[in-house]
């Protein structure tokens, strides 16, 4: 086990608080910091904690100093359709908080950060199944912020020696946390309404095939990236891909489960975002770089989504 201090930002969200958890489990409880804006849910995760605004500088730059960070997971991020909903709060959040953590970790000799990255980075002019050296004209705020992390990070790494590792993630499907505000969420939130409900109304058209990964395979992957020996890696931000289906294709997999469940299709503005993703991405050179594989497929994802999630809403399916 190596001996480090951790500071996780945006812990709250969707991957943080499956994050921290593990992360506390394999570097030991004390050593991972927990950092939120809202108390309340940091509570939940338990101590140690901090509450952190990533707007604000000089509270990073206090804890890092504070806990002598040597590891900086920055999730703190505002997603794709609710960066649409209010693009100047995710130019905020995500851009000058991106900018916040990798200038406090400068300057706090912070050793690594990982910074989630999206498919949100392609756009419509980027081919399908792009690998990492693409066409990046993102038509989102989100996904501009998220071009922006990823050259930033590069630019720390070569002039300042900060190493700036990250994952272009495609949609993460999850029971324990739901997601807030992204395109994919459809995929997460079809699982509630299957189980709740037996109905569901996505929010995109039925052919609309997006590539989406497992929570379980998040996480290796964020644990796997950071551990990977620097000298394999021929990327700063790697693409990792799980899956890819249609809408049409997840009613199906989960009517197998739940044969009474009924959909409809209405798509909304996100339309206009999912269409300007790529339907599935390659991701060769994680695979060949630091041993990347995915353990999780459609099928088996759904299957295992719909046990947990029916324990934790106490319905029975
Ligand atoms: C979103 O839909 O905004 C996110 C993402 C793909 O980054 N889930």
């Amino acid at each position: 086990m190596m001996l480090v201090r951790i500071l996780v930002t945006g812990a709250c969200g969707q991957i943080g608080s499956e994050l921290v958890p593990l992360l506390r489990e394999r570097y030991g409880k004390d050593n991972v910091i927990a950092s939120d804006i809202v108390v309340e849910k940091l509570k939940m995760l338990s101590e140690p904690y901090e509450v952190i605004n990533v707007l604000d500088r000089e509270k990073l730059e206090k804890v890092i100093k504070e806990y002598d960070i040597d590891i900086i997971y920055h999730l703190a991020a505002i997603l794709s359709a609710k960066g649409e909903e209010n693009p100047q709060l995710c130019y905020q959040v995500n851009i000058n908080g991106t900018y916040n953590v990798l200038e406090a970790a400068r300057v706090g000799g912070v050793e690594k950060v990982i910074i989630p990255s999206s498919i949100a980075v392609f756009g419509p002019e980027t081919p399908d199944n792009p690998g990492e050296i693409t066409i990046l004209k993102p038509r989102t705020m989100y996904g501009i912020s998220k071009v922006f992390a990823e050259l930033a990070g590069e630019y720390y790494y070569h002039k300042y020696g900060l190493d700036v590792r990250g994952l272009r993630f495609p949609g993460i499907i999850s029971w324990k946390t739901p997601p807030g505000g992204g395109t994919t969420d459809y995929a997460v939130e079809v699982f509630y309404a299957a189980i709740e409900k037996g109905h569901y109304t996505y929010f995109v058209r039925e052919d609309t095939t997006l590539p989406m990964m497992y929570m379980p395979d998040a996480l290796k992957a964020l644990i796997q990236l950071m551990e990977a020996d620097n000298s394999r890696l021929r990327y700063r931000f790697y693409n990792v891909s799980g899956m890819s289906f249609s809408a049409r294709e997840l009613t199906e997999v989960i009517k197998k489960f739940i044969p009474y469940f009924t959909v409809e299709y209405k798509p909304d503005e996100r339309q206009k975002i999912a269409d300007s993703w790529p339907s599935r991405l390659d991701d060769t050179a994680a695979r060949e770089d630091w041993d990347w594989k995915p353990d999780w497929d459609l099928e088996r994802m759904a299957k295992d989504m719909i046990e947990n999630l029916s324990k934790k809403l106490r319905k029975r399916v």
